[in-house]
């Protein structure tokens, strides 16, 4: 049977990538429906090599809808994604506006794709890109090590932000090649050729938003509260593409063989850890469009008996929110 699909913030930097990714992998649309705010509707997007109509979500009746993909951002999330669930839709979450809610599974295809066929309140949440692609990594290492704690720093390119804080770096970085101010807007302060660490805001214990999604969706996915996570997370000036160093305290000790020869048949993840120049992934020359996890730089932590280092790169917008959406879809679509 094929499905008709509604992807709300269809304009946006994740929803335009998800019309492709929805293309690509020949995802059995009957129909797709294009829904963006008041500002965007009456222009069109592309799927499939055709222009859709963009409609006002305000307006809309969400009967009929069989899946929604939303990434429109939290607020519109909680208020939209409720009525589409109870017009009968299977709604699909990227913002974070359900993730930490007990009815409502968080799932990485690749770690727990179990969970999404269990979802009382018709709500599958996406987790966060920095998680996601964390897990996709870790989540084998979990299963046959046992993962006590995990150290964490990001650095997450400025594509997470949407397309406004794309436009930002590129506007900033011309105009201080042509020594004009940079103008901060979309950022606290000035992200080209600078680092920011700050995503999201601030909490009570000094920690950003952004740092304890990786605590507590790594405790939710991989059902384990007894995991620690300790993270930083750092905005720098790359287009796409977000970057991970990693480093893992397991029960059981893992070496940096056996973590290369089980990560290479983990799904979704990609090896590249040569020890010369360029032997490892970057942003640009790895990640940036492409689908996969890519795992470098692994190597003993010797200041530590069970102690590995990791270096874990992805496309944030792609494996980190779009494209694990779509997969999600898949399995809800696999079991009618
Ligand atoms: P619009 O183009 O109408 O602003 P990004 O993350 O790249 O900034 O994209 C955000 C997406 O969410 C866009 O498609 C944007 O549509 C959409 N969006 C933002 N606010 C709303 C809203 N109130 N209702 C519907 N869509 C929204
Ligand atoms: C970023 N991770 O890189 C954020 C974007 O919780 O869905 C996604 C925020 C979220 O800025």
């Amino acid at each position: 049977r094929s499905f008709t699909v509604a992807v709300v913030g269809a304009t946006g930097a994740v929803g335009e990538t998800m019309l492709n990714i929805l293309a690509e992998r020949a995802f059995p649309v009957g129909k797709l429906i294009a829904l963006a705010s008041a500002r965007s509707a009456g222009g069109t997007v592309e799927f499939a090599g055709e222009k859709i109509d963009v409609q006002d979500l305000a307006t809309f009746d969400p009967a009929g809808v069989d899946i929604a993909l939303f990434s429109a951002g939290g607020s519109v999330s909680k208020e939209y994604a409720p009525k589409f669930a109870a017009a009968g839709a299977v709604v699909i979450d990227n913002s974070s506006a359900f993730r930490y809610d007990d009815d409502v599974p968080l799932v990485v295809s690749e770690v727990n794709p179990e969970q999404a066929q269990n979802r009382p309140r018709g709500i599958i949440a996406n987790p966060n890109c920095s998680t996601m692609q964390m897990l996709v990594a870790l989540g084998p290492i979990h299963r046959e090590y046992g993962i006590e704690r995990i150290n964490v720093a990001t650095y997450q390119s400025v594509s997470g932000g949407g397309r406004s804080a794309l436009e930002e770096l590129g506007r900033q970085t011309g105009a201080l090649l042509n020594f004009q101010d940079p103008d901060p807007q979309r950022f606290p302060v000035q992200i080209a050729f600078n680092l920011i660490p700050h995503i999201d805001d601030f909490l009570d214990n000094g920690f950003t938003k952004e740092e304890m999604k990786l605590v507590w969706e790594t405790r939710k996915i991989l059902g384990d509260d007894s995991i620690q996570v300790n993270p930083t997370a750092v905005r720098v000036p790359v287009f796409y593409g977000h970057s991970e160093a990693v480093a893992i305290e397991t029960r059981k000790k893992i070496t940096p063989e056996q973590a290369r020869a089980l990560l290479e048949s983990s799904p979704g993840v990609e090896v590249v850890d040569e020890r010369v120049p360029g032997g490892y992934p970057t942003p640009v020359t790895h990640a940036s469009g492409n689908d996969a996890v890519y795992v470098g730089r692994i190597r003993e932590d010797f200041s530590h008996p069970r102690g590995l280092n990791l270096w874990i790169v992805s496309d944030n917008i792609r494996k980190g929110a779009a494209l694990n959406a779509v997969q999600l879809a898949e399995l809800v679509a696999k079991n009618g």
